[in-house]
């Protein structure tokens, strides 16, 4: 099972891990700058000297009731981090972007995988895509960032969701974007509860037996919060179980923040698949 992104032939026969690489501003920086380009290439060079397989660099937070970031402050943030990136690493870099601008400027300073919690429903965001080599992981939202823990409701979350990721990746393919490029995700925490969270993890296999293959983001989500009584600062452990539970119930990258622990940790899982 290859995922063909760029330049990059990225190899999913065993569990693979992308790093989280967030370039949001500290109080003393707009984004952009020296400062804060440097922190986080210093911080992605790090990653890939502790096995990570691809770095998934966002500049806008998708949590809940997060605020909307300029696409101005957006691009400053991101693709000075992509451009230095692309010099000096030789990993895919995936942009978290929902916009069909950033996408494509993203694109150009180098990034082969477009991480997009949307699943390029976005004006333009399909034809993005399409026009480049990238790949692109569609994920699974119900509501906006902004709304979406409202009061989430489902008559069956797992045939919902793998519905409306076939329906996309079908989409996707109609308008030029080779399966071998797509990734599927059921977006853990994007309008989902509790349960809703634990049913898709009980039955991810149902997703996983789908055509592609399935990324899982779990890494310090509330859900864990929720079962544990952790705070965000300490699941670790949690993260690392989900990320095992995952890839054991066939999920093929895991998108992380721990990301030496996650290594590890799947390559038990993979001398045992
Ligand atoms: C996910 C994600 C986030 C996820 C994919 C967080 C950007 C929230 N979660 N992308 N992004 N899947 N594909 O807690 O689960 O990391 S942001």
């Amino acid at each position: 099972m290859i995922l063909n992104c760029g330049k990059y032939k990225l190899d999913l026969s065993t569990p693979r891990v992308m790093g989280i690489l967030n370039v949001t501003p500290d109080s003393f920086s707009d984004g952009g700058d020296y400062t804060q380009v440097d922190v986080a290439v210093t911080h992605a060079l790090s990653l890939v000297e502790t096995g990570v397989d691809v770095i998934d660099v966002g500049g806008e937070s998708t949590r809940p009731n997060a605020t909307p970031v300029g696409l101005q402050e957006e691009l400053d943030r991101v693709i000075p981090v992509i451009e230095s990136l692309t010099a000096k690493i030789d990993v895919p870099i995936s942009i978290d972007t929902y916009k069909p601008a950033v996408m494509r400027a993203a694109i150009a300073a180098g990034a082969s995988l477009v991480n997009d919690v949307k699943a390029l429903q976005e004006e333009g965001a399909v034809a993005a895509v399409a026009n480049s080599q990238a790949a692109v992981c569609l994920m699974h939202m119900q509501g906006t960032p902004e709304t979406m823990q409202d009061a989430p409701h489902y008559q069956d979350v797992v045939s919902e969701v793998a519905d409306f990721l076939k329906a996309r990746a079908d989409h996707c393919q109609q308008a030029g974007i080779a399966r071998n490029r797509m990734l599927l995700d059921p977006g853990f925490g994007f309008g989902k509860t509790r349960e809703h969270n634990i049913t898709l993890l009980q039955q991810l296999d149902q997703l996983t037996a789908l055509d592609l293959p399935v990324l899982v983001g779990l890494s310090r989500k509330s859900v864990l919060g929720k079962v544990t009584g952790s705070d965000v600062g300490a699941r670790l452990h949690a993260s690392v179980s989900a990320a095992v539970i995952s890839a054991m119930k066939g999920a093929k990258l895991l998108r992380v923040h721990d990301v030496a622990a996650t290594v590890e940790a799947l390559k038990v899982v993979s001398a045992i698949q």
